[in-house]
């Protein structure tokens, strides 16, 4: 066994990848950059080294990879948690709080032998064998990162540009107030490693198809200040993704557009949803903590950046959205 140098959690995480003979890895349900980098790079820097292992990368549900990220090395390794049949001696959830966040992935999480999570949401508990959670780290691919190194796993291109993506996408480019020197760090060493900060960009923010830009488009002509101007708020119907011809999985960065309103503390985005409920995100500017508007609508987050599902219309989602808002912001 290798010497280990990192936390007692992260040593006892080890000690259980070392046991394993068949792992499984999964991140949250609808995945963004930092659910499938975290996964990924993980998943590929064991297989890496430990090639006698079954490592399975599993996707929470049944959607592909969403198109922005099937640049990420590996991307093609996914498979749907509902099709992987087996008990693996060990399940890893990556940034994920709970396992009624990772969906078809939960029966799975449930027949494992042994389960750890690598997180960086706020969770009210615990349900793992060994758990590594630090909200203060911007990305769950920082700490997969900082694991990496604790155990002394070499970076390969591919898992440190899968990585580097996480970062790069959980901090919204190094802008958000997650972004701190050990994030730079933790990015330093994935582009030492080989990652290409030009390159996770010009596949993630520099390649949007002229489709989504005009739902953009829309969604900019509909920004409006509410609650005294503290608040940028917007929209979008099922109706405009159909008449723009625009996925659903496309639509993550639409809630940033409203953000960009100057002067405001915080923004909503609501996106009407195919099948009759409302998806919102929050985002804040400065200190508020939008996670408490989204978990008394029944979501949940981080402090800059949250959401919730509302079953009703956009309208009535507002209705109910908007007095909380106006609690934080005074
Ligand atoms: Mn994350």
């Amino acid at each position: 066994m290798r010497e280990f140098s990192g936390s007692p959690r992260c040593a006892r995480i080890y000690e259980l990848i070392q046991l394993a003979s068949t792992i499984a890895i999964c991140g949250h349900t609808s995945p963004d950059g930092d659910a499938l980098g975290s996964a990924l790079g993980l998943g590929l820097a064991l297989k890496e080294i430990f090639p006698e292992k079954r490592v399975s990368l599993l996707l929470a549900d049944d959607d592909p990879v969403p198109a922005a990220y099937r640049f990420m090395p590996g991307s093609d390794l996914f498979e749907p948690a509902s099709a992987y049949e087996g008990d693996p001696d060990l399940f890893i959830m990556v940034d994920a709080p709970t396992p009624d966040r990772i969906a078809n992935g939960r029966a799975v999480f449930e027949r494992a032998r042994t389960t750890a999570v690598f997180d960086h949401h706020p969770a009210d508990h615990e349900e793992a064998d060994a758990v590594v959670r630090d909200v203060e780290a911007a990305a769950c691919s920082a700490i997969i990162e900082r694991f990496l190194d604790a155990c002394r796993i070499p970076l390969t291109y591919e898992t440190a540009t899968c990585l580097l993506c996480g970062i790069e996408t959980d901090t919204g480019r190094f802008q958000y107030q997650n972004t701190t020197a050990d994030t730079f760090r933790s990015a330093a060493a994935l582009v030492d490693a080989g990652a290409s900060p030009a390159e996770v960009s010009l596949n993630v923010y520099q390649s949007w198809r002229l489709e989504y830009l005009h739902l953009q488009a829309i969604v900019m002509g509909r920004i409006e200040r509410i609650l005294d101007g503290k608040v940028a708020y917007s929209y979008a119907y099922a109706s405009d993704l159909e008449s723009c011809g625009v996925q659903v999985d496309e639509c993550d960065g639409l809630v940033d557009i409203v953000r960009s309103v100057g002067g405001v503390e915080a923004c909503l985005f609501l996106r009407e949803k195919a099948d009759g409920t409302v998806r919102g995100n929050l985002r804040a500017k400065g200190d508020l903590d939008v996670s408490q508007v989204a978990r008394k609508l029944g979501g949940g987050g981080h402090v800059a950046a949250a959401g919730f599902t509302f079953t009703g219309t956009i309208e009535e989602a507002r209705a109910a959205a908007e007095p909380l808002l106006k609690e934080i912001v005074g």
